[in-house]
């Protein structure tokens, strides 16, 4: 099978066997047993034909909380592909689903990683099931892999894995991406558990962060709290006669896909629709899981000083706001559903003209189709996080302007922001530069926009997700 980028030559003869907290498909309860449902993330879509081409392994859990598994691991395949892959069931407790899931994973480490220093929770229950859980995870591993075969591990999640792996079998060597930022030193060394976590990290061959800053306070951590010995012209580090090499892979999307749904007749159709019913009012798009890293509250407000300075739009502005249902279980996710409900009702409340809502609000996870017809649809993309390991969505919808008539506003603490320079940078939390900032785009003339999106579509087209995964695995042989 030929893979794009390049990547078959690697993994015809070398099994990839990935581990991620959550498998890429799902299950779902037919009236004939379960059937497995494969997710849309990007990861997915890049490592599916890599696994398929490799025989491959992905090691998870399936999300249920119901009673273990029969089997322990099941076969798919794709209708539109050669080859298959296993799925192999990690399952989980109600106990460890709560406080490794929940609680350390999503309640700890997320928000240390993305530096929101007063959301962190510290449990040292929690810590101890993180730590048992993370054991199991690597028990599974062990259980399955082989020396030849090439282990990638993925995310915060799974940050003890790695240590675990090489502890109890030297001649697995697993390899490690962390899809969040990592923070600098003086956020990470409020962490009780620090120590542990980079040590696990360090079990690895090679540790993959997004960015170069990210990279380098994970090294700075290294030196400070562990004296480790760091080579930063190298990117290495060097322990016990062990070398692990750190490196910056900013992950993308499949271009080529977004681009090419942008194009069918069915988006095409969708959109003509949104607009007979929105007739020629400027749309403004927000997309993103419902996650308080997203910036979604400040947006809003930056809408709603928009509306209230340039009163000539009132009524000429659609913002739409696509949010996922996202970790819903957790407290600060509920506390801050809310405060967005209720700010886009009032926002709504003071500047309803005409029975026009400025704000339409799609609480929902919604198809890839319906999603790249919003992409094509907005005039422009509101991408705010106030902080974010890199951002797709920004990304898919660069790739998705097949008319070149859409502007990027993007913040400049997503990871994104490093590569898409051609957008228009802003910091979220300075509400009154980003209500100009939609004011400038909504002037911009048609030249400069195109002008923008051709350079970040050259960039998107050349480094795509089939690139990050070949780079991330250049030096392994
Ligand atoms: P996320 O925080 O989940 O990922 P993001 O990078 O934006 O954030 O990816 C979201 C994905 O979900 C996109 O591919 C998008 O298409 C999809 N999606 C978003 N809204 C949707 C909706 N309403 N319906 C359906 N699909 C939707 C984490 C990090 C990011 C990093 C990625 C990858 O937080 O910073 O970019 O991992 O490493």
């Amino acid at each position: 099978m030929e893979m794009k980028g390049g990547l078959s030559d690697l993994f015809a003869s070398r099994r990839l066997v990935v581990v991620s907290n959550r498998l890429p498909y799902n299950p779902s309860r037919t009236s004939r047993g379960i059937r497995y449902v494969k997710g849309s993330g990007g990861l997915v879509t890049a490592l599916d034909p890599i696994l398929r081409l490799s025989n491959g392994l992905w090691i998870g859990w399936d999300g249920g909380t119901g009673p273990p598994m029969k089997e322990k691991r099941v076969t798919v395949s794709e209708p539109e592909g050669e080859g298959s892959y296993q799925l192999r069931f990690v399952n989980l407790t109600e106990k460890e689903i709560s406080h490794y899931y929940y609680s350390f994973s999503n309640r700890t480490l997320w928000p240390l990683f993305h530096n929101f220093i007063g959301m962190i929770h510290f449990s040292s229950a929690d810590w101890k099931t993180y730590f048992k859980t993370n054991a199991y995870f690597a028990g599974t591993i062990l259980e399955e892999a082989n020396p030849s075969d090439i282990i990638w591990v993925q995310d915060y999640h799974l940050c003890l894995v790695p240590n675990f792996i090489r502890y109890q079998n030297p001649d697995l060597r697993p390899y490690f991406f962390l899809h969040t930022p990592f923070p600098p030193y003086d956020t990470f060394r409020v962490l009780p558990w620090g120590k542990p976590i980079l040590e696990g990290l360090l079990g690895s061959e090679k540790i993959g962060f997004h960015l170069k800053n990210y990279a380098d306070n994970f090294l700075d951590c290294v030196e400070k709290i562990l004296n480790g010995h760091v080579d930063r012209e190298r990117g290495i580090v060097e322990l016990e006669g062990r070398k692990v090499k750190v490196g910056s892979h900013p992950i993308s999307i499949d271009y080529d896909a977004f681009h090419d749904m942008a194009l069918t007749k069915r988006v095409i159709k969708r959109v003509q629709k949104h607009r007979r019913r929105i007739e020629d009012r400027v749309v403004i798009l927000g997309v993103d899981r419902l996650d308080y890293t997203k910036g979604i509250k400040e947006r809003l407000l930056a809408v709603e000083r928009f509306l209230e300075k340039h009163s000539k739009f009132r009524n000429r502005v659609l913002f739409i706001q696509v949010a996922v249902p996202s970790r819903t279980r957790v407290d600060e996710y509920r506390v801050m559903k809310r405060e967005v409900d209720e700010t886009i009702g009032r926002i709504n409340g003071r500047f309803t003209g005409e029975g026009w809502p400025p704000i339409q609000y799609i609480y929902r996870s919604i198809s890839r189709e319906e999603l790249v017809a919003y992409y094509r649809l907005a005039d422009i993309a509101l991408i705010t996080p106030g902080r974010d390991g890199m951002n797709l969505i920004a990304k898919e919808y660069v790739a998705s302007q097949v008319d070149m008539k859409g502007v990027l506003i993007l913040s400049e603490f997503a990871g994104a922001a490093e590569e898409l320079t051609e957008a228009l940078l802003v910091n979220p939390y300075d509400i009154e530069t980003v209500c100009e900032t939609i004011h400038k785009a909504i002037r911009m003339s048609l030249r400069e926009k195109r002008r923008r999106m051709e350079k970040m579509q050259d960039l998107g087209k050349r480094r795509d997700i089939y690139c990050w995964v070949r780079d991330f695995f250049e030096e392994v042989d």
